[in-house]
């Protein structure tokens, strides 16, 4: 009976702590999350959701002005090591338009460049969205934000990817998901932007993020049909495809939050999916919380889907 109990009460204890994990962030909106591992640390890039109102975005619509950046070495205990680029201390940013959207750090021979999309000032060159860098020597800053976007980029949600022969590539979405070589200098594009065609043709893409494991290459990426966010993957042999269509990793939310954003890595010999959820604001789907679960690839490469831990 002691035995039993003790068992049942370390249940209780472990069930309760891994319940904890989620959402990862409870005194800010997050949302977005791009994940790194530098050093043994693991460090995130979300968007930082604030609430509209008269005069400071768009009531009822996604509003954002700033980027935090967090770490932690055990996924449970994060450390906010504060804002790192405001949308004011970009020069070549519309100040009024709050709309400082998913981003994406790398690190490569001694910098961390950090990508961010927003809106320009000056619309001569891109109307809408266009994508910047900011560029430090530590991973949690100070960025310092390069004078004016990349060149002959339109759209959202940047990602980056380096491959085993030290060729970057940059990834975005506008309506379709686009990819193009990066430049060694990673601030300007080494070809011109193509677009990923494999990738379904019917509803919206969006956050791209590609990653490589025995080499396979997997494209990942947000796909709605219907009301919300699925996870889908396709996967191929070459960073910039061709790409088959291969699986779902994690299906949409049956409670709500239309948007899902994530990115995927291995950290202390465990793959983890991070992903978003409006856990602190249910009737407001864009005040959003960043999420991880752990995730597992078949013995073929393909991936298991994630089943969130929604309460
Ligand atoms: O966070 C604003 C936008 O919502 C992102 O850029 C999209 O990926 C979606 O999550």
């Amino acid at each position: 009976h002691i035995i039993m109990l003790g068992l049942q009460v370390l249940l209780v204890i472990i069930a309760t702590r891994l319940n904890a994990q989620n959402p990862l962030i409870r005194d800010q909106f997050t949302a977005d999350p791009s994940a790194r591992v530098f050093g043994d640390r693991v460090y995130v890039y979300p968007s930082h959701d604030i609430l509209a109102t008269e005069g400071r975005g768009r009531v009822g619509w996604f509003c954002m002005e700033d980027y935090h950046v967090f770490s932690s070495s055990n996924l449970t205990d994060w450390t906010d090591h504060g804002m790192i680029v405001h949308q004011n201390s970009v020069p070549w940013v519309r100040p009024d338009s709050y709309s400082m959207w998913a981003p994406d750090c790398i690190y490569r021979n001694g910098k961390y460049y950090f990508y961010f999309p927003t809106m320009p000032k000056d619309t001569s060159r891109v109307r809408g969205f266009t994508i910047g860098v900011a560029i430090a020597e530590k991973p949690e800053g100070p960025f310092v934000p390069q004078p004016l976007p990349i060149d002959g980029v339109r759209g959202i949600d940047p990602n980056v990817f380096i491959d085993k022969d030290g060729q970057a590539y940059l990834y975005w979405s506008q309506g379709h998901i686009y990819g193009a070589k990066l430049k060694e200098n990673m601030v300007e594009l080494a070809s011109g932007p193509v677009v990923l065609g494999d990738l379904p043709n019917k509803g919206l893409k969006e956050g791209p993020y590609l990653f490589e494991r025995n080499g396979i290459y997997y494209m990942t990426y947000p796909h709605v049909e219907n009301k919300t966010e699925r996870l889908e993957y396709a996967t191929g042999n070459n960073p910039l495809g061709p790409f088959k269509i291969t699986g779902v990793i994690m299906d949409e939310s049956p409670v709500g939050c239309w948007t899902n954003h994530h990115s995927i890595i291995q950290f202390k010999e465990q793959w983890y999916l991070f992903y978003h959820h409006n856990d602190y604001s249910p009737a407001f789907d864009k005040a959003r919380s960043i999420r991880a679960d752990s995730l597992f690839f078949n013995a073929d490469g393909t991936i298991r889907k994630v089943v969130p831990t929604y309460r």
